[in-house]
């Protein structure tokens, strides 16, 4: 079975959302004519998320689910998927519809018919927004969002979890995804070439609870050390160089 894009849910209970975002998901691709894989990547949820995508596997033959039981965490999770997804066009997108799934056509095109690599669903450009948050949640985002870009400062949010690529920009590297910023380890060691962010109105989740804990920060601060590393000392890549001369010629 060939399909266009694989889009990427990762779960952690998340029962009161996965049931709507399955079928929201399948109906937009289908309405644009896009032949889709649904991949859910589980970290053993202990309410019924995994019951309720068992179920729903019946009637869509296209919907899979791994169930990870080592290495817990968004980034690494998303991560398998990328690596298991049997489309080279990849979407990842958060489960409780923070991230509006009626953009994924948007995405597509952009990385199939325009070139890009990446394209990104950015709160931080023109038109981007976040709606609801409490004011702690906007000061860490923001926060991280300027120190991401003192490595990658052409990329105004590169810790969006709202993001598609093209896999072949990750063949040869090495990651070593951590935290919550699988967007920015990407964009700090794989090969891209052209990346476009899009304008997102990012909304504060309605259903199930919040996954972030404190230790985010101190991932955070380790994925910058290993991305520096990666790009300075281990000479893998010249992505922190790149993104600068963009910022600056554009
Ligand atoms: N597989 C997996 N998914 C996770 C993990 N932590 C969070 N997720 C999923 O990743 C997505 C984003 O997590 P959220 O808890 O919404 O994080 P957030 O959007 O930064 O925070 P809130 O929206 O305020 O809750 C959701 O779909 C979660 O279910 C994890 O450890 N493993
Ligand atoms: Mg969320």
């Amino acid at each position: 079975m060939h399909y266009d894009l694989t889009v990427i849910i990762p779960t952690f209970n998340e029962e009161e959302n996965i049931e709507k975002m399955v079928v929201t998901v399948d109906a937009i691709c289908k309405a644009h004519d896009i032949t889709e894989e649904i991949l859910v990547v589980d970290d053993s949820s202990c309410d019924s998320t995994i019951t309720n995508v068992k179920k729903l596997m019946a009637d869509y033959p296209f919907l899979r689910l791994i169930i990870r039981t080592r290495n817990p965490g968004l980034s690494p999770s998303l991560y398998e998927g990328i690596i298991n997804a049997k489309a080279d066009l990849v979407q990842c997108i958060d489960c409780d519809f923070s991230h509006p799934p009626e953009k994924i056509p948007v995405f597509y095109h952009i990385l199939k018919n325009e070139g890009y690599d990446m394209v990104i669903g950015s709160r931080y450009v023109k038109g981007g927004e976040v709606i609801n948050w409490p004011i702690l949640r906007m000061v860490l985002s923001s926060g991280a969002a300027l120190l991401s870009r003192l490595l990658i400062p052409h990329v105004k949010d590169s810790g969006s979890g709202f993001f598609a690529i093209n896999r072949h920009i990750l063949a040869g590297t090495l990651l070593s995804p951590r935290g919550f910023r699988m967007g920015f380890e990407i964009l700090g060691k794989a090969h891209w070439t052209r990346v476009r962010e899009i304008p997102i109105v990012f909304k504060d989740r309605e259903f199930g609870q919040s996954k972030l804990k404190g230790r985010i920060i101190y991932d955070f601060l380790i994925q910058c050390g290993s991305i520096l590393h990666y790009n300075l000392i281990a000479r893998k890549s010249n992505n922190i160089i790149r993104a600068w001369k963009l910022f600056l010629h554009g």
